[in-house]
C-alpha cells in the first residue's frame, strides 16, 4: 500500500507533470450512479457510445482487470486573460489547442513515472482523459477533489468550476484520499452529491433552455453543449433562440456558479492557449472558406465540428443577434446588411445540414420579407429539413 510520505511524494512528482489536482480513491461504485436511469430515458441524445460501454462504466474491472486504484487528475482551465474570461460566444475550453492532446502529454509521464518507480508494466495501469469509459466526475467527488454540483459538474473549493479531468486506474495499492463530505447516513466512501451547494439552484434556473431536469442530472437534448458541439445534424428548432451567442460548447450553468469567486487561472502546463480565437468576428465565420477554417482552427477541439458544423451554428447566432449582446459589432446597419447577404448565400450552401439553419436566421432577422430574399432558393431546394423549415414559417405568416 503507498501511503504516508511515499503518497505525498508521488502526489508531488505528478503535480509538477502539470496536474493542478492529483487526488486518489479506490474503485467502490461512486455515489448515486443513475447513469443506467439516465441512458433509458434517453437524456444521452445520439451519443450511443456512452450506451455501448455502460457495463465499462459501472466496473472498472471491466476496464482494468485487478486494478485497485484510481489517481484522478484536474488540469485548471479558467483563462489567464480578461476578454477570454469574459467572453459568451466559445466554451472556454474551446480558448486551448485541444486538451485531449496537451493533457494526454502529462499522463504519459504519469504512466511512465508508475513503470519506473513501482515496476508496473504498460498493462498495469490504463489511463484516459475525457474519452475513457469511465465516471471521471463520480470518482473525482469520490477522492475529495471536490463535489459534483446541481450543474453536475465537479467543483473544487480552489478551481470552481474550471478543472478538466483526467484518470489514471492502476492494479497499484494506493491509500484513498477522504471525499470532501460525508453524509454519515451513506458509506465512508461516498462522496455527498451537490454538497456544498445548499439551497442554491442559480444554475439550473439561469439554463436557457431547461436542460438540467432535476439537481444534477441534465438532458443533453436540450443542452446547447451536445447541441452545438455533438450534434452532427439539424438542431431543433426550439433549442434554437436558447443557444443566443454560444457558437461552440456553453458555460452558462458554469459561469453562475458562485463557487467560481475563489478561483485564479491556473500553470497551464497542460495547456496552450488560443485566446485569440475571441477576436473572430461573426461575419469571419459566416464567411469562412475551408481552408480559413483549417488554418484558424488548427489542434483545437473546434476543428471537430468541421466547417459545416461551425456555418450551421454561426447561422443560429446571427438568427439571435437582436437579441443577444454577445456579437453585436461596429457597423452599424452596414454590417448587419453584410449579415443578411451572406445568410442568404448559405440558405443555398453545398452542404444540406447549414441551409435550414440559414433559412431560419433569415425569418429570425426579416420577418416576413424573408420569402422575398429567399425566394430563388426555394425554389431549387430538395433537402427535406429545408423544406420544413421553409414551411413552418410560411405556415407562421399565413396563421397570422
Ligand atoms: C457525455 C459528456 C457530456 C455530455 C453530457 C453531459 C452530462 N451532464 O452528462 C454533454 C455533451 C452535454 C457535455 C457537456 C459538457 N461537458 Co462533458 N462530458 C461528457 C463525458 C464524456 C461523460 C459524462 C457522463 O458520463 N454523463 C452521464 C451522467 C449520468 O454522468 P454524470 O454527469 O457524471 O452524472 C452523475 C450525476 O447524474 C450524479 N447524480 C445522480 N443523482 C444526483 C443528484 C444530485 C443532487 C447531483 C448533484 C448529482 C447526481 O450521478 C451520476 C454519476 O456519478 C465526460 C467525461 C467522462 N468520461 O466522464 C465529459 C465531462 C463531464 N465534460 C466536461 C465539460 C468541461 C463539459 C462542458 C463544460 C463543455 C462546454 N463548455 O460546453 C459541458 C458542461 C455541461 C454540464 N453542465 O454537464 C468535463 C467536466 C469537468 C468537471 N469539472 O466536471 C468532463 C469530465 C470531461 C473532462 N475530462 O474534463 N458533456
Ligand atoms: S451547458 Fe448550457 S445548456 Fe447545458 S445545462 Fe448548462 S446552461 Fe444549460
Ligand atoms: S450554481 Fe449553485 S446549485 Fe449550481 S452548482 Fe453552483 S453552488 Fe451548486
Amino acid at each position: 500500500m503507498i501511503e504516508g510520505t511515499e503518497k505525498a511524494d508521488l502526489r508531488r512528482e505528478l503535480a509538477s507533470y502539470g496536474f493542478d489536482e492529483v487526488r486518489f480513491t479506490d474503485l467502490s461504485p461512486v455515489a448515486a450512479n443513475r447513469l443506467e436511469e439516465w441512458i433509458e430515458l434517453g437524456y444521452h441524445a445520439d451519443m450511443e457510445w456512452l450506451k455501448n460501454s455502460i457495463e465499462k462504466r459501472l466496473d472498472p474491472q471491466l476496464v482494468l482487470e485487478d486494478a485497485c486504484s484510481v489517481v484522478m487528475l484536474g488540469v485548471n482551465y479558467l483563462p489567464s486573460e480578461v476578454g477570454a474570461m469574459a467572453q459568451k460566444r466559445w466554451g472556454k475550453y474551446s480558448l486551448y489547442q485541444d486538451y485531449h492532446d496537451t493533457v494526454l502529454k502529462g499522463l504519459k509521464r504519469a504512466g511512465a513515472l508508475l513503470e519506473s518507480r513501482y515496476g508496473l508494466g504498460s498493462r498495469d495501469y490504463r489511463y484516459y482523459v475525457d474519452t475513457g469509459p469511465v465516471m471521471e466526475r463520480g470518482w473525482a467527488a469520490a477522492s475529495g477533489m471536490g463535489w459534483q454540483g446541481k450543474n453536475g459538474m465537479l467543483i473544487s473549493k480552489s478551481h470552481g468550476n474550471w478543472l478538466l479531468l483526467a484518470t489514471l486506474i492502476t492494479k497499484l495499492e494506493i491509500e484513498p484520499d477522504p471525499p470532501l463530505k460525508k453524509r454519515p447516513s451513506e458509506s465512508a466512501r461516498n462522496a455527498e452529491l451537490g454538497a456544498l451547494c445548499g439551497k442554491c439552484r442559480r444554475c439550473i434556473d439561469a439554463c436557457p433552455t431547461e436542460a438540467i431536469v432535476e439537481a444534477g442530472i441534465l438532458d443533453a437534448n436540450r443542452c446547447i453543449s451536445y447541441q452545438t458541439i455533438e450534434n452532427k445534424g439539424v438542431i431543433p428548432r426550439e433549442i434554437r433562440e436558447g443557444i443566443g451567442s454560444r457558437i461552440f460548447g456553453c458555460d452558462i450553468c458554469l459561469d453562475i456558479c458562485p463557487w467560481n469567486r475563489f478561483a485564479r487561472s491556473g500553470r497551464q502546463i497542460l495547456l496552450s492557449s488560443r485566446y485569440d480565437i475571441c477576436d473572430l468576428g461573426l461575419l469571419d465565420i459566416l464567411e469562412m472558406d475551408i481552408e480559413t477554417f483549417r488554418a484558424t482552427f488548427r489542434k483545437t477541439p473546434i476543428k471537430r465540428l468541421k466547417l459545416r458544423g461551425l456555418l450551421r451554428n454561426a447561422c443560429i447566432v446571427a438568427g439571435n443577434i437582436r437579441e443577444s449582446e454577445g456579437w453585436i459589432e461596429p457597423g452599424g446597419s452596414d454590417w448587419l446588411n453584410r449579415v443578411e447577404l451572406v445568410l442568404v448565400s448559405l440558405a443555398r450552401y453545398e452542404e444540406a445540414m447549414v441551409r435550414p439553419h440559414a433559412v431560419w436566421a433569415l425569418y429570425r432577422l426579416l420577418g416576413e420579407r424573408a420569402s422575398v430574399v429567399l425566394k430563388g432558393s426555394r425554389c431549387e431546394e430538395d433537402d427535406e429539413a429545408t423544406l420544413e423549415e421553409y414551411r413552418w414559417w410560411e405556415k407562421e405568416y399565413l396563421s397570422v
